[in-house]
């Protein structure tokens, strides 16, 4: 086999738009929003840098279907300079830049090839000696929501000796995290004979399995708590003996992060701040050179979580971090800059649950409860539906409801219980005195 080098990447989602942040200034907005395009040109740099022969893009380039003016000239001047080099790009869309959406066309050139609504496939060379070394296929999404099993499309030629390469947008194995567009199953693809399958759609990046390797690249820049770590695409080597070598590369200019931060031991404020601070110090060690945004998560037990509870003292020291990341921005420097997205409490008072557990009152029975129901996922769901019952008749609480995950949803229920808890203690005390 003759050997080359390729560049994996998906999901770009360029000019995405990062909203729902609360307290930015426009100079970090601007910052935010400009990230994906900072990754975007990273992603060029290492394609020129590492002198790959070609480059395959697995959907969702654009964030929206209606994508800005400004993604599209950045790509389009992306692509220009790859031409220069020589270097290919085949590229598919996906369910947020589907072939329907009112989009600008990529000019017509002869080093991007753009996949139809039908199942296509390409010969690719080697960018020197013009060798061919690889067949590309690749199907793009019509419209944004497909739900037929598109991957059962792609059958390798079996005349070709040449290494074969799948480009798909689809859900391997129905990830619950995200939609089930293009349902397969790793065994379908495996069957398929194809030797990589560039996927996109699911963020994360996984190495689902080796020869064949199924492989997501996850997106190149994180847009949300949910998308924590560091981002970027693979450099692809497939060498002589047709094994194959994949190298991680970090393309992304703002990382999300979600720290945990114990109040165990902690008993006032003052000392809870001191903690928190050093976190934020430890990620600007970390990343002195780029942004990063964080989620705190207080976890544990402790006399603080009662005044952690109150919510003035979260907010407060909230609002303290931000305004000396604010300063910072101001000043044009964003390397080392920790912005605080949210203090989030999982924390919990000092309290033996198994003693409360035995307790034959309102709050026994409330614990008795929330144990059973971490023990039992489906009594969990069910406590969750209950509760959000009665606001699921409006349309916009049910949309926004609808962006959070089980997960997400079940954690509102242990809050619900630590905040109860609370209330059923300081009610026992007042009574008391009463
Ligand atoms: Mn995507």
């Amino acid at each position: 086999m003759i050997p080359f080098r390729f560049i994996h990447t998906a999901d770009l989602h360029l000019d995405s738009k990062f909203t729902g942040m609360k307290g930015l200034s426009d100079t970090l907005r601007q910052h935010l929003r400009d990230s994906t395009f900072t990754a975007l040109r990273h992603l060029m740099t290492l394609a020129i840098e590492k002198q790959v022969d070609f480059m395959v893009i697995s959907g969702d380039i654009y964030d929206a279907a209606d994508s800005s003016l400004r993604a599209h000239l950045s790509l389009q001047d992306a692509f220009e300079e790859l031409g220069r080099h020589g270097i290919h790009i085949y590229l598919i869309h996906g369910n947020h830049d589907p072939l329907d959406g009112p989009r600008l066309q990529i000019k017509n050139a002869e080093h991007v090839h753009v996949f139809g609504a039908e199942i296509e496939s390409y010969i690719a060379r080697r960018r020197g000696d013009q060798q061919e070394v690889a067949v590309i296929s690749g199907i793009s999404y019509p419209t944004s929501k497909v739900t037929e099993n598109t991957a059962m499309k792609f059958q390798r030629d079996p005349e070709s000796h040449l290494f074969h390469i799948a480009i798909h947008h689809a859900n391997v194995d129905g990830d619950p995290g995200h939609e089930t567009y293009s349902p397969c199953t790793r065994k379908q693809l495996e069957a398929s004979g194809y030797d990589y399958w560039a996927l996109g759609h699911i963020h994360q990046r996984r190495v689902i399995q080796e020869s064949p390797h199924i492989v997501y690249a996850g997106n190149i820049q994180g847009r949300s708590v949910k998308e924590t770590g560091p981002k970027g695409c693979y450099v692809v080597d497939v060498l002589e003996d047709s094994s194959l070598h994949m190298n991680f590369h970090e393309l992304d200019s703002v990382r999300w992060f979600r720290e945990e931060i114990s109040i165990e031991g902690i008993h006032n404020e003052d000392e809870w701040r001191i903690r928190v601070e050093d976190k934020v110090d430890a990620i600007r060690r970390l990343r002195p050179e780029e942004m990063s945004i964080v989620r705190w998560i207080m976890t544990g037990r402790s006399s603080l979580h009662r005044e952690l509870e109150k919510g003035h003292v979260v907010s407060e020291l909230e609002q303290e971090l931000r305004r000396r990341e604010l300063a910072r921005a101001e000043s044009g420097h964003f390397g080392g800059l920790v912005w605080s997205e949210s203090i989030s409490l999982q924390s919990g008072i000092e309290i033996d649950r198994n003693d409360m557990m035995r307790e034959d009152s309102f709050l026994g029975e409330m614990i008795r409860l929330e144990v059973q129901a971490e023990q039992d996922d489906a009594l969990a769901k069910e406590l969750v539906e209950k509760a959000l019952a009665p606001l699921m008749s409006n349309r916009e609480i049910r949309r926004i409801i609808g962006e959070y995950s089980e997960q997400e949803r079940q954690e509102w229920l242990y809050r619900a219980g630590e905040l109860g808890a609370v209330l059923l203690l300081d009610k026992a005390a007042d009574g008391g005195r009463n």
